[in-house]
């Protein structure tokens, strides 16, 4: 078989490329696409791409999983290197090759900041705000997903698999399809995926089904957006077959849930770690030694609840059931999207709250929230856990949640309690958590009262049944859960 394919960098960089059917060592024969590279530049993000002093594997789960995965088989990933302008070409680190995709400037704000961010991120989180649909923005998505396929289709062997995640990408694995009909390809989304009600709002429903239906597996959080996609399939693109196993343009899809996790052990040989209990010990301290520490880590997001946690913990405060000083609240909030209009919102809000609750009920050099804007070291993260004797997660909206399985992982003391919105994907397995509708203001503000009043022993109760459930299901199980269901298509 020969097929020609173009490669395409910035629109300036073009080039056609024979794709032999030997496979030659820079085919893999496993490929992720994904929005960005799983590495970051060293000595920070200013630096121009092409300078570079070297790379570092980013932190988090999904590179952890995937890492080991595509090193034992010269697996490759392409995705965005971070910083707009030329992209530097191929380099292997740490055992996979990494195809980096060229974004202009242009590109970036129409592609990640316009279509991704303001409007499909929205969208799939129950439109908590409106989203802005605009044409330009949608050109610029499938100008970026075409580029992102082309690379893909590059670089993969005869027959190889390829693994998209995530809803920046939605459009290529139709496209990967139409340049490589010998690949197995499969698609992953990390936020929710909206009742089809929802969904139909956006202009280009049938181009994003049609998208997602060039797969041979796609997965899901949660079972119910497994379903909506199934209705949509059906109602958009007029798939036929059963929910889970669809039929349209004479193929087999297969629709399934497949939640994400954490990697339990790295979380366990931290929090293990002596110099975490000390940390721990000493950031209680710093804080004033408070008779209960309340905790919320989130990227700074709207749908995270952030402002209507900390307007519950204000009016608990005002209504004196919980009295300042006694109880502290310490909110990280990682820098996120910060050009996108809403969030730069959020962040304005959400500071003025802090300065509005320390201004009422602070004393000097004593502060009731310690507001944090800006990423932690993932070990100073663990220690806040072990610090930490309520964990606030309270989204509206969240496809999973990985902070409340890391805090759950973290405690490996058995004590902790946790306090989980009903909306994000994890509130199925950690059920055991006091569960809350944020959107329920006399309801949240009456279980976090509740989550510091706790019995101990109810609340090692809950622990424990929260923790077997995140040791049953790490996320190397459900790597290996989803390229089972992709090899086995
Ligand atoms: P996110 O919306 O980013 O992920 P989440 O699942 O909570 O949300 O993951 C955040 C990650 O960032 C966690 O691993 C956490 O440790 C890390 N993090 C948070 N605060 C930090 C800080 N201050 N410093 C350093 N690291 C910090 C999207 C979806 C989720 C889904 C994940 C994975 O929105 O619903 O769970 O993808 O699929």
């Amino acid at each position: 078989m020969t097929l020609t394919i173009q490669v395409d960098g910035m629109g300036s960089r073009s080039a056609s490329s024979p794709l032999r059917p030997a496979v030659e060592p820079a085919f893999s024969d496993l490929v992720v696409v994904a929005n960005r590279l799983p590495v970051k530049q060293k000595g920070g993000a200013e630096r121009p791409v092409l300078r570079t002093i070297g790379w570092e594997t980013s932190p988090g789960g999904l590179v952890g999983a995937l890492a080991p995965v595509l090193s034992a088989r010269t697996g490759a990933w392409v995705g965005w290197p971070g910083c707009s302008g030329p992209a530097p070409g191929p380099f292997d680190h740490e055992g996979m090759h990494l195809h980096p995709v060229a974004l202009a400037r242009s590109e970036y704000e129409a592609f990640y900041e316009g279509f991704s961010n303001a409007t499909l991120w929205p969208l799939y989180h129950d439109a908590i705000r409106a989203p802005e649909f605009r044409a330009d923005w949608w050109d610029a998505y499938v100008a970026v997903n075409s580029r992102y396929a082309e690379r893909a289709a590059a670089v993969t062997a005869i027959n190889g698999s390829v693994w998209v995640h995530d809803y920046q990408l939605q459009l290529v694995p139709a496209m990967l399809r139409r340049l490589r009909p010998d690949l197995r390809i499969g698609f992953f989304l990390h936020i929710p995926f909206p009742p089809p009600e929802l969904f139909m709002h956006l202009p280009w429903r049938h181009e994003i089904i049609e998208g997602l239906l060039g797969v041979d597996v796609v997965g899901f959080q949660e079972p119910v957006a497994a379903q909506n996609f199934s209705r949509l399939a059906r109602r958009v693109a007029g798939a036929t077959g059963a929910a889970k196993h669809l039929l349209h343009g004479g193929r087999r899809i297969e629709v399934g849930a497949f939640p994400i996790s954490i990697d339990v052990d790295a979380v366990t040989r931290i929090a293990g770690n002596p110099i975490t209990t000390v940390r721990a010990a000493e950031l209680r301290r710093n804080l004033g030694a408070p008779t209960t520490l309340l905790l919320g880590v989130d990227r700074l997001d709207y749908t995270k609840g952030i402002e209507l946690r900390l307007r519950a913990f204000q009016e608990l405060l005002r209504d004196r059931r919980l009295k300042p000083g006694e109880c502290v609240m310490v909110q990280i909030a990682v820098p996120s999207r910060g050009e996108v209009s809403s969030y730069a919102e959020e962040r304005e809000r959400i500071e003025r709250l802090v300065g509005e609750i320390n201004g009422e009920f602070g004393q000097m050099g004593r502060p009731v929230v310690h507001y944090l804007h800006r990423s932690l070291p993932f070990p100073e993260l663990v220690a806040l856990y072990r610090a930490a004797d309520v964990m606030l997660v309270t989204p509206l909206r969240d496809g999973m949640n990985l902070v409340s399985k890391e805090y759950v992982a973290a405690r490996t003391d058995g004590a902790g309690v946790l306090v989980l919105s009903e909306f994000a994907g994890a509130s199925r397995e950690l059920s055991s958590a006091l569960l809350v509708n944020p959107h329920d203001h006399e309801g949240l503000k009456h279980t976090i009262e509740a989550a510091v009043n706790l019995d101990p022993l109810e609340a090692r109760k809950r622990m424990r049944s929260m923790r077997a459930a995140v040791r049953r299901h790490d996320v190397h199980a459900w790597a290996a859960e989803f390229l089972g269901a992709l090899n086995g298509h």
